[in-house]
């Protein structure tokens, strides 16, 4: 078939040169059955839900507006970290951490697999940007992708579409640039062969291209993989970007606090995939008189303002957040968000009465449930009804507490960073470094227990530098140093102050020792009175942690033994982490900055001496 003849290639929407030739490359080699530009209207919406429906990839709720849910393949169903790989043209600057391919190969690979791949399907093409649309350099991509499930995904996480797209040619005539991100389900429909609900291939790469900024994924139709201005382009081919520009890109919410003084404070947190950023994003705060309001819950682009402060913007336009455990209960600002409907549920269960259904949304599971395989599900059934990882995918816009500012290209001055792991064990709710280069070490070393979001054993304890481990798109020692050289940018007062929490400690019943949820507004008030200077803490070998007379408890439910317990610096579990930090950073090698093993020198000396 000559390109010609590809109905839809010939009427794309721009003059765009290098956009164009790149469409009609792909085009040329997936064999698409014909080319639809995506324009983000209404009507491509109600077009795209209404063939998914027919094809039985979606159903419709009827218990929510405009709302619908997809069951993935069971096969497809998280991030898969193996087969996520970092093609720089030097081994060394993809680092330790990362899976490495040739670029050369890799793509070699890659276009044997796209060959035909997208035959008897449509090709759409999605122009997208990440951050706000009149930002001065607006963060630019366009996604080709024969996954319709994408699209629809793509508008509520991204703006994109026609507005979008308006931003490719600047006001000068100039072509601005833009990420190249394919992705291919990978199961051409040869004629005469039925469709299947959740097409795609056991063959999975999702590969980055760092100097190229372009991204090529095949394979997969979930989340991570195949939305790919998420993670692929905010986090993996951003951070490059980041240390080439001077900035950061990180895994982290952006949340407001206002005390009853009426004073703000933004404070970024990064905590591992499934480790409490959406829920901490959308807190209501137990601590009378004070009041939060959400700008992000998943990444954040920070830099520095021409007053010295860090600035942070949320580059996405949707929640992709975690089902499970969310309810009324533990976050009603999630459940009141997706009330209003335009919600894509991933691998939820179905209830006799047109909704949706997960485990922990409520106290009391329907009696009769259909699960994210298709099943009968009954209480009695002993599994879970949805997926741990299955997932809401709603606008920001339309949660209750969106920060009015949340779209504003300026970004919001940061006050503190989180950094937050699920540790059973050793480390105290919350401790403040006691600079910037201790929190960096504090980042550097962070660890959790491995959870549902990505593919492999769970619960297993890994380092999670930054939570951005699967996420850095170079050379993890290279990250750190950016990290530190960073701070060179203001004066030490002006940089926000680096905490270190952790909900998830528990007793000896495994119980957990925090209440955590809305009573972590106790914490963060801690945070807010150590950077007004009126809050004590305890100067301690790991960093300064509050005695639980710091912390404001009134009104708390509990044993207060166990805020103690949450609160304690153990020694002994502190020394038996020092091997583990040890392996960490022999494994970063020669790259791993000076001023972190001292950090490690110091912690060592400190717990000795303790
Ligand atoms: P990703 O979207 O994968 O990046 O996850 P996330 O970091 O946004 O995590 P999320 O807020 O969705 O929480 C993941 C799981 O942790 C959910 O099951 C929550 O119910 C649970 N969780 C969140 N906050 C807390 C907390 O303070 N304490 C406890 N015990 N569990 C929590
Ligand atoms: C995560 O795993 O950190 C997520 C979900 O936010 S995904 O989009 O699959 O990366
Ligand atoms: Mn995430």
């Amino acid at each position: 078939m000559t390109t010609t003849a590809i109905p839809g290639l010939d009427q794309a929407p721009t003059t765009h040169g290098p956009l164009l030739e790149w469409v009609r490359e792909v085009a040329e080699l997936t064999t698409p059955q014909r080319v639809v530009w995506c324009d983000g209207s209404d009507e491509e919406w109600r077009r795209l839900t209404t063939e998914l429906v027919a094809a039985g990839t979606l159903v419709r709720l009827s218990a929510k507006p405009n709302s619908y849910r997809a069951a993935s393949d069971p096969s497809d169903v998280a991030r898969v970290e193996d087969r996520t790989f970092i093609c720089s043209r030097r081994e060394e600057d993809a680092g330790p951490t990362n899976n490495w391919m040739d670029p050369g190969e890799m793509k070699a690979v890659m276009t044997g697999l796209y060959r035909r791949s997208m035959a008897g399907r449509t090709m759409y093409v999605i122009p997208f940007c990440m951050g706000p649309l009149d930002d001065d350099n607006p963060k630019l991509g366009v996604e080709i992708t024969d996954s319709a499930y994408v699209v629809l995904s793509m508008r509520v996480m991204t703006r994109m579409g026609v507005g979008a797209l308006g931003k490719f040619i600047g006001a000068d005539g100039r072509e601005r640039e833009f990420v190249k991100a394919l992705h291919s389900v990978g199961s051409p429909l040869e004629p005469g062969r039925a469709d299947v609900p959740w097409p795609c291939n056991t063959t999975k790469y999702i590969s980055h291209f760092p100097e190229e900024r372009a991204i090529w994924s095949f394979g997969s139709g979930y989340g991570g993989n195949s939305l790919l201005g998420k993670k692929c382009y905010s986090l993996r081919i951003a951070s490059v970007m980041a240390r080439d520009e001077g900035w950061l890109a990180e895994h982290m919410l952006i949340l407001k606090l206002i005390s009853p003084q009426g004073t703000v404070y933004y404070i970024a947190a990064a905590f591992p995939s499934a480790c409490g950023k959406t829920n901490l994003a959308m807190l209501q705060p137990t601590v009378p008189g004070w009041k939060a309001e959400t700008l992000g819950d998943d990444i954040a682009w920070m830099r520095f303002g021409d007053d010295g402060r860090l600035y942070a913007v949320n580059p996405e336009f949707g929640f992709f957040g975690v089902a499970p455990g969310t309810g009324y209960h533990t976050n009603p600002v999630a459940m009141r968000t997706i009330e209003q409907g335009n919600t894509i549920f991933t691998n939820v269960a179905l209830t006799d009465g047109g909704d949706v259904w997960w485990d922990g949304m409520t106290e009391q599971p329907p009696d009769h449930l259909t699960d994210w395989k298709g099943r009968e599900w009954t209480p009695g059934t002993g599994e879970p009804a949805a997926h741990p990882n299955s997932r809401f995918c709603t606008p920001i816009e339309q949660c209750p507490i969106v920060a009015p500012e949340w779209d504003d290209p300026r970004g919001v001055p940061i006050s503190a960073i989180l950094f937050g792991g699920r540790r059973a064990t050793t480390v105290p709710l919350v401790t403040e470094s006691r600079d910037w280069t201790h929190g960096v070490f504090m980042g550097a070393t962070l660890s959790s227990e491995t959870t549902a979001a990505a593919t492999g054993k769970v619960g297993v304890v890994r380092r999670d530098p930054m939570a951005m481990l699967p996420f850095m798109g170079y050379h993890a020692g290279d990250y750190f140093g950016h990290w530190l050289h960073i701070a060179e940018h203001t004066n030490a007062a002006r940089l926000p102050k680096i905490f270190h929490v952790n909900w998830f400690r528990r007793g000896e019943d495994r119980r957990f020792l925090w209440p955590g949820f809305r009573e972590n507004s106790r914490v963060l008030k801690w945070i807010v009175d150590r950077i007004e200077g009126t809050a004590d803490a305890a100067d301690t070998p790991v960093g300064l942690v509050p005695t639980a007379a710091d912390l404001d408890l009134a009104g708390l439910d509990g044993d207060p033994a166990d805020v103690d317990a949450a609160l304690a610096v153990d020694t002994d579990e502190w020394r038996a982490e020092i091997p583990m930090i040890e392996e960490w950073f022999a494994g970063i090698g020669e790259k791993l900055p000076a001023e972190l093993r001292n950090q490690l020198d110091v912690l060592r000396k400190r717990l000795a001496a303790a």
